[in-house]
């Protein structure tokens, strides 16, 4: 597992050449694209947000090293898609309103395609107005929505309600995730489910569906 090790080194390092290069490498040495993300990616991401919080490396390096693990995420988004699984339903999932952190919510929605859901990405700085109007017209069983930071929490609770004030509050349910976001909140504004990661995401979904269809 060195090479895993290396793809978390490189990824903090902003190598977006030598990170997506050495994914390669560790797929073909028959690692599991789930260990690569899990233990190479997001163990180099997390690092990136220590080292980000106290000061030891600024915004520009921050931005570097996203660009690297998009790179990864590229080599592996095939890997953790599977094809011809009938529609599970349709899933909205967004980042909310005021928050442009969309890799987490890229890889929620990487996870949901594929175990069969059809996703809606409507990007990041998502308002409650929208989630709720997409959800609507596209007959979405569930809206996911990701916050990265304190600030832009409020955002799942408006959408939770404007889901309740427009009489679709027990049709389509929600699903909040993101660093600072947890079960407790989740429960403190009315949503649904909360998801951990990408992979509890999927399975909180699921049960959503199955409650919602
Ligand atoms: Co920002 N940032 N950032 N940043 N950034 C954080 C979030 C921060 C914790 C860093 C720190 O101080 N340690 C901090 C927030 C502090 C707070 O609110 N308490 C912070 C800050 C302050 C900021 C700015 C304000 C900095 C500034 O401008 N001075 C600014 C805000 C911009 C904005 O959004 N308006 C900013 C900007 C940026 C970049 C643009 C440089 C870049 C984002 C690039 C991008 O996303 N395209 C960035 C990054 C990369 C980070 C850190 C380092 C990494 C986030 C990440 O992608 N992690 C982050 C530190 C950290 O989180 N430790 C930080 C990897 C990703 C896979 O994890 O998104 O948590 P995550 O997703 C996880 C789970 O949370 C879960 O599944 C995923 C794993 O499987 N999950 C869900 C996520 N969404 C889900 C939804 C679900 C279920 C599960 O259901 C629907």
């Amino acid at each position: 597992m060195e090479i895993v090790k290396q793809i978390a080194q490189s990824l903090e390092a902003g190598d977006d050449a030598l990170v997506p290069q050495l994914t390669r490498e560790a797929l073909a040495q028959g690692i599991a694209a789930t260990a690569i993300l899990d233990d190479g990616l997001i163990a180099g991401m997390n690092a990136v947000g220590e080292k980000f919080r106290v000061h030891d490396i600024f915004l520009p390096d921050v931005l570097l090293a996203a660009r690297a693990m998009y790179a990864g995420m590229d080599v592996l988004k095939p890997l953790l898609l599977s094809a011809g699984i009938p529609s599970r339903g349709r899933v909205v999932i967004g980042s909310v309103h005021g928050d442009l952190h969309d890799i987490g919510k890229n890889l929620v929605g990487i996870m949901l395609k594929g175990a069969g859901f059809d996703v809606i990405d409507l990007g990041n700085d998502v308002t409650a107005a929208r989630f709720v109007e997409a959800a609507r017209s596209r007959e979405a069983l569930v809206i996911g929505m990701s916050a990265l930071l304190t600030t832009t929490m409020p955002v799942m609770k408006e959408v939770v309600d404007l889901l309740h004030k427009e009489g679709l509050g027990g049709r389509i349910k929600t699903i909040i995730g993101g660093a600072p976001v947890s079960q407790d909140y989740a429960a403190e504004i009315g949503a649904d489910a909360y998801g951990y990661d990408c992979a509890q995401a999927v399975e909180r979904v699921k049960q959503l569906a199955a409650s919602a269809s």
